[in-house]
């Protein structure tokens, strides 16, 4: 079967995603864990979208009366196209959580945040007491950050100030705001701030907690210690 996202007419994308049927496998098999009355963490990216549609298809199947926290507008969009109702974490707290990454290691550490999402993808992970990682088979590695940069999302009144930081206790290999495809100027999140896509020579485990100290850092990508339980075929 072809996987068609709802969206894709709207946004006019094709909707093709790497590595669908593990992610099918894994969107699957989250949706079992969906009770009647749940308040659930929606994460962002292809994997879980397609969680959602399997969750999705169980409520309306079932009857089931459940309510999403979205970890950004294009998850509450998915939200909003699947009949899946929202809340906010201001409001209620996720029993539990789905949500993508971009690299897990031994330790199930992760990196997230190509999307761009990760401060709310974090507040959402930190406030469920437990979140399910769905990954397919390329997101494993043995050490983190070894393919991919560690996103910092950063105040734009900072970024002198967090670049200067980054290098001086990090000296790290390379670090570069993201641009838009356009390259006309920077990417700016939800949040209004720039990501900065770093790469370590090595990832600590006190990384998370140093790069958050720095002033003007929202948060970075990295997610150490958080009540995960990894999905995967
Ligand atoms: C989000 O989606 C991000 O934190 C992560 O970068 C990405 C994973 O995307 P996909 O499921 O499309 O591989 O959760």
């Amino acid at each position: 079967m072809t996987w068609t996202n709802p969206l894709a007419k709207t946004l006019n994308w094709s909707g093709e995603i790497s590595n669908q049927a593990q992610k099918e496998k894994v969107a699957q098999q989250v949706s079992y864990f969906v009770e009647d009355g749940d308040v659930i963490g929606v994460g962002s990216g292809s994997t879980s979208f397609l969680a959602l549609q399997a969750i999705s298809k169980r409520v309306k199947d079932e009857g089931l009366k459940i309510q999403a926290i979205p970890t950004s507008k294009e998850a509450a969009l998915n939200c909003a196209v699947l009949d899946v109702p929202v809340t906010t974490l201001t409001a209620a707290r996720p029993r539990w959580g789905f949500d993508g990454a971009d690299e897990v290691d031994e330790q199930n550490r992760l990196i997230k945040g190509r999307g761009g999402a990760l401060f709310a993808e974090k507040l959402v992970i930190a406030s469920s007491s437990k979140t399910y990682i769905l990954v397919d088979k390329s997101k494993f590695v043995k050490q983190l950050g070894t393919d991919f940069a560690v996103p910092v999302e950063v105040d734009p009144r900072a970024i002198h100030l967090v670049e200067t930081k980054l290098g001086e206790y990090f000296n790290p290999q390379s670090l570069a705001i993201r641009m838009a495809v356009s390259k006309d100027g920077p990417i700016i999140t939800e949040a209004g701030n720039f990501l900065v896509d770093v790469r370590f020579n090595e990832i600590t485990s006190n990384m998370e907690r140093e790069i958050s100290g720095i002033p003007g850092v929202i948060d970075s990508g990295l997610f150490f210690d958080y009540p995960l339980e990894i999905l995967s075929v």
